[in-house]
């Protein structure tokens, strides 16, 4: 939680300015230590680069050296936090570009900031998964027309995350823990492990609970709005939206079921109600539907 917590203040400020970043040096020294810890021993090689123009002329050449453990390559899971910073000894890069397929343009949820006691960062947290071949450019100057670095490759793979929990997979969770959470004749949507007849989901659609048997909730009766007809709604669970819900009628309880007409239910976050004509026997029941 606290590394949430942490990740979700890096959010914020990677999300302002540039100059704002460049003020939070405690941002920096907070997750420097992720990288010298997990890579410290895959230091690389100083690499050479040349800056073009001025220095290039002058024949110097720009050592580039990758710190806190940095290599040409690099993993990093999608929604995790990402940093990975580079210097010019000893010279100080003012800017920095990342191109991508020769479009000049950074993985999703990635940006520069820096430099920061001389020390450029490409870092953020990334939200799409891939592999990105990112060709990197360092600039003596702000303006970065003066002083550029030989390209630098390097190459980032942003691996998928785990998806966070569904809202049913919530749900059972209220109910259920450790192993039990694999059990599917409890927590399978069509399970019944209270036997009440009601399966989990529609345990969840109506909020109940799946490990105590529940009678179907729900109020009938005659529409105060119109006496021709008949009213019955049902209270949902708002946690489960994304369900699909709806009325069935059929002139028997075997078959021929058809879902009713779309005119005579209304679904809203907290509940749904059916209010069809009085007019012979007919048997109507909830259906639920969850992808
Ligand atoms: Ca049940």
């Amino acid at each position: 939680m606290k590394l949430r917590i942490a990740y979700e203040r890096s959010v914020n400020v990677l999300v302002s300015s540039l100059a704002m970043v460049a003020q939070r040096l405690p941002f920096l020294k907070n997750l420097t230590p992720i990288f010298g810890g997990a890579a410290g021993g895959n230091f690389a090689a100083p690499l050479t680069v040349t800056f073009v123009g001025t220095h290039s002329l002058s024949g110097q050449s720009v050592m580039i050296v990758p710190v806190n453990g940095g290599t040409a390559t690099a993993t990093v899971t999608a929604g995790d936090q990402f940093v990975w910073s580079f210097k010019a000894s000893p010279h100080t890069l003012a800017a920095a570009s990342g191109e991508i397929d020769g479009v000049e343009e950074l993985p999703e949820g990635l940006a520069f900031f820096g430099p920061q006691s001389g020390v450029m960062s490409l870092g953020g947290v990334p939200t799409e998964p891939g592999e990105y071949a990112i060709v990197l450019k360092g600039y003596r100057r702000g303006d970065r027309l003066a002083g550029t670095t030989d390209p630098y490759l390097f190459t980032l793979t942003v691996a998928p995350g785990e998806d966070p929990p569904t809202p049913y997979e919530e749900f059972v969770a209220t109910f259920w823990s450790g192993e039990n959470l694999n059990d599917p004749l409890l927590v399978n949507a069509t399970a019944d492990p209270d036997a009440d007849g009601i399966q989990n989901v529609m345990e969840f659609v109506l909020d109940l609970d799946p490990t105590k048997p529940d009678v179907m909730p729900g109020a009938f009766g005659i529409d105060p709005e119109d006496p021709q007809k008949m009213r019955y709604e049902v209270p949902l669970n708002i946690a489960a939206g994304a369900v699909a819900v709806g009325f069935e009628e059929g002139s028997n309880l075997e078959t021929g079921w058809a879902e009713v007409l779309s005119e005579n239910v209304t679904r809203t976050e907290t509940s749904i109600v059916l209010s069809v004509p009085l007019a012979g026997k007919k048997f109507y029941r909830l259906k639920v539907v969850m992808e």
